[in-house]
């Protein structure tokens, strides 16, 4: 018998990493939503109604309460629904598993966004030395196939910014920081995680993602 998991849906764009991480939830629990694709340069009614204080996707609406915050928003889909735990449930490994998706939002998101949307030389340098030594911290960490274990976990699906954005924000900017060379372990494990079944059907298509942000960064130049 299908399960009843009321009413769920997702306010979000196709190109969000942050939004790809709820989509990954809900798909590994098996829960059908609604997505509701926002314009984020007119949002919606409802974007300002359930996310009044930072008034970004992904929201989370189940049975008409908001969750913000893509990480809140997968533990609460993890405690919410039961089955394909995201989390690990001892103690101590929830707690590591928190600290390193928090360091992914620390670290890893802010320095690239400095790497891809900073036209600024020195604060792009800084950008790129703080990158790589985010990096290094994970290719320490990586003693598995994922970092989950043998399945996809919380840093997993928190960390696939670096398995697929990151590759195409190089291209767009033209370097060379994640790469096989440099983070072997770490390339290793972003190739499983974007060839795996769920992760591979639900990832925004390349091409049109990397037009996207190469209009972004040109975007970038031309209102400087
Ligand atoms: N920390 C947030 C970040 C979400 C975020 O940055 N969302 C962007 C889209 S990628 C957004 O909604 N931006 C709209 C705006 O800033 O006005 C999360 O993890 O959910
Ligand atoms: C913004 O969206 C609303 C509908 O959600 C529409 O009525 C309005 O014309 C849009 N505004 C602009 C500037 O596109
Ligand atoms: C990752 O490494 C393992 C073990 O060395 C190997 O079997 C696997 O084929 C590699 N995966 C990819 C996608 O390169």
């Amino acid at each position: 018998m299908a399960e009843n998991h009321g009413e769920v849906k997702l306010l979000g764009v196709r190109e969000s990493p942050f939004v790809v991480r709820v989509v990954i939830a809900l798909k590994l629990k098996g829960i059908e939503y609604e997505f509701l694709e926002e314009n984020l340069g007119n949002k919606s009614e409802l974007l300002l109604k359930y996310n009044p204080i930072h008034k970004k996707v992904p929201v989370l609406v189940h049975n008409e309460k908001s969750v913000s915050e893509s990480l809140v928003i997968v533990e609460y889909i993890d405690e919410a629904f039961k089955g394909n735990p995201i989390l690990p449930t001892e103690p101590y490994q929830r707690a590591l598993a928190r600290f390193w998706t928090n360091f992914i939002d620390d670290k890893i998101v802010s320095s690239v966004k400095k790497v891809v949307f900073t036209l600024d030389e020195v604060e792009r340098e800084k950008g790129v030395k703080e990158a790589l030594e985010a990096l290094q911290f994970l290719e320490n960490d990586l003693k598995t196939k994922f970092f989950g274990g043998d399945e996809i976990g919380f840093l997993d699906i928190a960390a696939l910014i670096i398995a697929y954005w990151v590759p195409i924000f190089q291209e767009v900017r033209g370097l060379q920081i994640f790469t096989s060379e440099k983070f072997p372990k770490l390339y290793n494990w972003s190739q499983e995680l974007i060839n795996h079944p769920i992760i591979k059907e639900n990832l925004p298509p390349r091409e049109p993602l990397l037009a996207f942000f190469k209009a972004r960064v040109e975007g970038l130049s031309a209102s400087k």
